[in-house]
């Protein structure tokens, strides 16, 4: 669908907005209903959450199964009119009564440490597909011509370091303390014998941990004056990435804690997030430490 969007007529505004009052794209819309059609009829979910969706989705029979699936159908909404890259993301949890036919909401407001899968896809230059079992993280490559995604990256490991922080600078007056100070560092080189850092922002989740992952570096949506909570949504942004990253050796925190420890308030309820290469993100826990 997105390689023919723009000349299909599917770019632009739907003229709604979702639960979190942020404007919704055609393609934001027709996403949402691909994956809620797909997940319905393979027969293995029982509840579905979906960014889109103010309120969760009880799959009935004949199609009902014990997965809850929580996901964000197009995240990087912003970058689709410009063709960057988009993507779909997605966390994985079991019922905690499977087989019973009695599934609530207590099947989903669980922290991330009991999501069974994750993963995510990039629709970019190539479409990617990342997914971890919580046995490391596989990533696969999209061969158009076989309509296949063919295994290209069999262990994915992050790097322990690495010289590239992400984060929307924009916002720096509204920061605290720790997030200003170690972005200071990045560009002052402080950990890295005085070369500065590189700024990568794409502005679309999906890519920024994705070249977080392959390369190193550090993604950072913190939590600032404006945001007390950040921006980044717990249940289908923060847990399926966050699980992904330590899966590949590396680490996601709130600021205060691991964020697969978090527990959410609320089907949409928002964390801020740093996650990547251990040793990045650790210097910010030391810097919250401190401050
Ligand atoms: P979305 O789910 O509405 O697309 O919003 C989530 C996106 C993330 O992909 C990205 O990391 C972030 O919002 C960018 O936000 P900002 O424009 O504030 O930097
Ligand atoms: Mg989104």
């Amino acid at each position: 669908m997105l390689p023919q969007a723009g000349l299909a007529g599917m770019m632009g505004m739907a003229g709604s907005s979702n639960v979190q009052g942020e404007d919704q794209k055609k393609l934001d819309l027709v996403a949402n209903e691909v994956f809620k059609n797909s997940l319905r009829r393979s027969g293995q979910c029982c509840i579905l959450i979906t960014e889109e969706e103010e309120e969760p989705i009880f799959i009935e029979e004949p199609h009902r199964g014990d997965y809850v699936v929580v996901f964000d159908p197009l995240d990087g909404s912003s970058n689709i009119d410009c063709g960057v890259s988009v993507g779909t993301i997605f966390g994985i949890y079991k019922a905690k009564n499977p087989g019973s036919g009695n599934y609530s909401l207590e099947d989903v407001m669980r922290p991330g440490t009991e999501m069974v899968a994750a993963g995510y896809c990039m629709y970019g230059s190539m479409s990617y597909m990342m997914i971890t079992t919580g046995k490391g993280v596989a990533g696969f490559t999209l061969d158009p011509t076989l309509g296949e995604f063919v295994i290209t990256h069999p262990k994915v490991q992050v790097p322990s370091r690495g010289p590239i922080y992400s984060i929307n600078e924009g916002n720096a007056v509204n920061w605290d303390a720790a997030t200003k100070k170690y972005v200071e560092a990045c560009k002052a080189g402080t950990y890295n014998n005085g070369k500065p850092y590189s700024l990568r922002y794409v502005g679309s989740m999906v890519a920024d941990v994705h070249r977080t992952l392959l390369y190193g570096g550090i993604f950072m949506y913190p939590a600032d004056k404006k945001n007390p909570k950040g921006k980044l949504r717990v249940l289908y942004e923060c847990f399926p990435m966050a699980m992904l990253v330590e899966q590949a050796g590396g680490k996601a925190i709130t600021g205060t804690q691991r964020s697969l420890e978090t527990m959410p308030d609320s089907i949409h309820d928002r964390a801020p997030i740093y996650l990547g290469s251990k040793e990045e993100v650790e210097l910010i826990e030391m810097f919250k430490r401190e401050m």
